[in-house]
């Protein structure tokens, strides 16, 4: 009988249990860590899961992840490299994370923040407004979410640019690719949007060389992986004005302890890890019909590349 782990840490697994209830009421569904016999567990469903547990299911034959980064499942060093990790591919996810960077854009180039100070002191003041079209953005990764976001700014007048991996080409997007299209990227973007994966390579990428390369007194709007992120370099770079303002939605350590300098920075703004939530018809259809795509012996959508690590 197939067999399903639900292990979060974060996700609530009713509305996932209730999907598979309804559509594949053949399926036990067990929540960690509530196992029962390990040895009957055939799949995975998992956010994140105490390292080295996954070994311990001698049968698991395929890993669904509870969301379209799968750093946080791949970091074990025990994790079984030979059982496929389907991740999350769009789901849902990917107009809320266009939502959440066209909102950070919109309030640093429409200038709230210095309006809301504004309003907070009774200052009636116009500040010189910027057009779209000479406004320069540039995006961090464009995969599912970063090409969503290139083309969405773009298609509303912004000047756009993307980076990537491998080149890319998008209408009305300027591609860099690569560490050498790096620079040529980072010194065109007056507001930087990071969508990366959290990989060997992009581990500590927000660092003081990469701000120092960027025109000086722009945004950071960042929503890809905490551990893209060095703190201490962002608040040096927004000390230094650098920086004019950062949109910070995840940490490298989540929750966002309550001691760190981030939550009561007056150009700071926190979310906590919320540009994109799984929880929809779309996530559940698409674990759904991957399950069944993989028992079918079919390809399901977001292979991982586990050597690439995204
Ligand atoms: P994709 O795999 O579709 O896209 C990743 C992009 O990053 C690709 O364009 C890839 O290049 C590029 N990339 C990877 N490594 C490098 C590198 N070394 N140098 C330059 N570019 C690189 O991922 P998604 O768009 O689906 O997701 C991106 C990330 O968003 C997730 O991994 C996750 O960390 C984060 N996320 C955050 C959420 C939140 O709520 N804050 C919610 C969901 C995801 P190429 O095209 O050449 O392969
Ligand atoms: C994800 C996330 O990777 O929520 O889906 O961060």
């Amino acid at each position: 009988m197939p067999t399903l782990l639900f292990a979060s840490g974060i996700d609530d697994p009713a509305p996932w249990q209730a999907a598979f209830a309804k559509h594949r009421p053949d399926v036990r569904f067990r929540v960690w860590p509530d196992v029962g016999d390990p040895e009957e567990i055939t799949h995975a469903l998992i956010w994140r899961i105490e390292e080295g547990a996954l070994r311990k299911l001698p049968n698991v034959k395929a890993i669904f992840a509870l969301g379209a980064g799968i750093d946080q499942i791949i970091r074990d060093a025990t994790f079984p490299r030979d059982v496929p990790l389907f991740r999350l591919v769009d789901a849902g996810l990917r107009e809320q994370m266009t939502e959440y960077a066209l909102y950070g854009v919109l309030h640093w180039h429409r200038q709230m923040g210095q309006y809301a100070r504004q309003q907070a002191a009774g200052e009636w003041r116009m500040l010189e407004a910027v057009h779209p079209s000479h406004r320069r953005i540039g995006v961090m990764g464009l995969g599912v979410f970063g090409m969503d976001i290139a083309r969405t700014l773009a298609a509303m007048g912004y000047d756009v640019a993307g980076w990537s991996r491998t080149p890319k080409t998008l209408d009305g997007v300027e591609g860099f690719a690569g560490p050498d299209g790096l620079e040529a990227f980072l010194g065109r973007s007056e507001i930087l949007i990071n969508v990366l994966p959290l990989t060997d390579e992009t581990r500590g990428i927000l660092s003081g060389r990469l701000f120092a390369s960027l025109p000086g007194g722009g945004a950071l709007i960042h929503l890809g992986r905490g551990g893209h992120l060095v703190e201490a370099d962002l608040l040096a770079a927004l000390e230094g004005k650098q920086l004019d303002w950062a949109m910070l939605d995840v940490f490298p350590t989540e929750p966002l302890p309550a001691d760190s300098p981030l939550w009561a920075h007056p150009r700071v703004f926190v979310t906590p890890h919320v540009a994109a939530q799984p929880v929809s018809d779309a996530a559940t259809s698409v674990v759904l019909d991957n399950f069944n795509r993989f028992e079918r012996g079919e390809e399901p959508s977001g292979r991982v590349n586990i050597a690439a690590g995204y």
